[in-house]
Parts: structure tokens; C-alpha cells; sequence
């Protein structure tokens, strides 16, 4: 039977490659977002290319959404093999500026998100005794930098989150927990930054090679596709030159 796997954030970057890549590995794809005509175009890309996918507009910050889409998908596909918990929004800012509104989005998004959708899909699994969450957090969810004291929270946030879950699955149940942990991807993410002196240091700061997309599709990639007694619980991945 074919495998269902439920991306977040799929409209682009990380989402996007690594919705594309599950395709290409046989899993029918249920593509979450907020923007409708990307979500499409991505179908379509991904059926041209010989995989299945279906989409549903979500917005991660709605229990209530959340729960639909992964409920919808489960009516309509029979199981919910993998979700990834994807979504998310880096406005990085100086503490000092008070961005008051752009933190609350940072915990709504990143944070409150992934609950939802653990809370999504814990009990659909339970049921099953199988499924994978994976939840993106980030270098910055391992070490804090000057400007990124927010970001970095919701990051440390859903490494302790996934890390509590994966203590508490049933052993007899296939279920598996994986955090991946990105340094610098070239992806939309920097454009939600409206703090000058942050767009600023990154202008002025050292250049570097930064990852792809595709190399984080390809190590959610890995640790879904070990064997069923295998759970890879963290993949943290840099550019060869961050430091
Ligand atoms: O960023 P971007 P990435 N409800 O901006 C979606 C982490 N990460 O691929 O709703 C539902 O291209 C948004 O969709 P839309 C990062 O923290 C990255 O780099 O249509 N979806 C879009 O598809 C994040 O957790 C780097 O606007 C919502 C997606 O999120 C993950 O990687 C480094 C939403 C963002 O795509 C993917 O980010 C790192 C909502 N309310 C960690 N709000 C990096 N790129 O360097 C946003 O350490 N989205």
C-alpha cells in the first residue's frame, strides 16, 4: 500500500524539495500551506514527474486546521506514515526593538505549530502503532547568536518537545520521533526580517556557500527510509564554511 507523508510549509524552500523528494520515493503527498497557487503548481509538478499528491491550504497556527488536514488525508488515504513538521519563520530581530508582534508569530508558527501538529497525528498513529514525525528545528535551536534570541527559543523549543515525545512513544509501537537541524539553507526564510542592523550584519557579514533545499530533503529522506527499528533522532546539518 502506498505511503501517505503530510508536509507543512510545502509552498516553498525546505518544504517544497522535500515534498518532491518523497514523491520521487514512492509516498503520496499531502502538501500544507497558506498559499493556494503554489500548493497547486507543486501538484502538478509532482504528478508530471510521475508521483501523487494532494494539497489542502493550512494555516499551522489553527489546532483546528491542522487537525482537518491530517484527518482529511486519513479518510482519504487510510494512514498518516509520516507528518513533517516543517513551517516556519525566522523575522530575526535585536531584542531591544521590541518586535513584540513578530515573536508572537515566531511561538504561534514554530512552536504552536508543531504542537498542533503532533496533536494532529499522535493519536492517528497510536492507533496505527506506526508513523515518523519529523519536526525542522535548527542550528539556532542549538546555540544562541545576537539577534536570534526568539528564533533561537522556538528552535531549543521543539528540540525539547520532539526529544520528550520520542521518550514517551509506546516501545512496542513503530512509532519514531527525528529532529533535523538545519544551518544556512538558500531558501525565502531571511525575507520575513525587517530589522535593519539584522539585514544589515548579513550584507556586511562573511559569505558562504550556503545548503540547498534538496540537502535537507535528502536527510529527511534518510532517516525515513531506515529500517523500522532504526530512529534517527537528529540530523544536524551545516554548511561546510558556518561556523
Ligand atoms: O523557509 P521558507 P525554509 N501556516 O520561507 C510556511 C527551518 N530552517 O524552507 O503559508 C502554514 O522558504 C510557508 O508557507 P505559506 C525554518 O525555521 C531553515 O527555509 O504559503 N505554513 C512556507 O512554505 C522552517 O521551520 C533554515 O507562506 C506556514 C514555509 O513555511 C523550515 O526550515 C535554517 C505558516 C517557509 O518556507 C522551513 O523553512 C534553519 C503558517 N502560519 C532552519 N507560516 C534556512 N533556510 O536557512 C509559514 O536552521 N509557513
Amino acid at each position: 500500500m502506498t505511503k501517505t507523508a503530510v508536509v507543512t510549509g510545502a509552498s516553498s524552500g525546505i518544504g517544497q524539495a522535500t515534498a518532491k523528494e518523497l514523491a520521487a520515493k514512492g509516498y503520496h503527498v499531502v502538501l500544507a500551506a497558506r498559499r493556494e497557487k503554489r500548493l497547486m503548481e507543486l501538484q502538478k509538478e509532482i504528478e508530471t514527474a510521475g508521483g501523487t499528491a494532494e494539497y489542502k491550504v493550512t494555516d499551522v497556527t489553527s489546532a483546528d486546521e491542522m487537525d482537518s488536514l491530517i484527518q482529511a488525508s486519513l479518510k482519504k488515504n487510510g494512514t498518516i506514515d509520516v507528518l513533517v513538521n516543517n513551517a516556519g519563520l525566522m523575522p530575526l530581530s535585536f531584542m531591544n526593538k521590541l518586535k513584540i508582534d513578530e515573536w508572537d508569530r515566531m511561538v504561534d508558527v514554530n512552536v504552536k505549530g508543531v504542537l498542533y501538529g503532533i496533536a494532529a497525528v499522535l493519536p492517528v498513529m497510536e492507533k496505527q502503532k506506526s508513523g515518523h514525525i519529523l519536526t525542522i528545528s535548527s542550528v539556532a535551536g542549538h546555540s544562541v547568536t545576537k539577534g536570534s534570541a526568539v528564533y533561537s527559543g522556538t528552535k531549543f523549543a521543539v528540540r525539547a518537545i520532539s526529544e520528550g515525545l520520542r521518550q514517551e512513544i509506546d516501545p512496542s509501537h513503530e512509532i519514531r520521533v527525528t529532529i533535523v537541524s538545519p544551518g544556512a539553507v538558500e531558501t525565502e526564510l531571511t525575507t520575513t526580517i525587517t530589522d535593519d542592523d539584522i539585514l544589515t550584519a548579513f550584507k556586511e557579514g562573511p559569505q558562504m556557500e550556503m545548503l540547498k533545499a534538496q540537502d535537507i530533503a535528502n536527510a529527511i529522506a534518510y532517516a525515513v527510509e531506515q529500517p523500522a527499528y532504526v530512529d534517527v533522532n537528529e540530523i544536524l546539518i551545516r554548511p561546510r564554511q558556518q561556523p
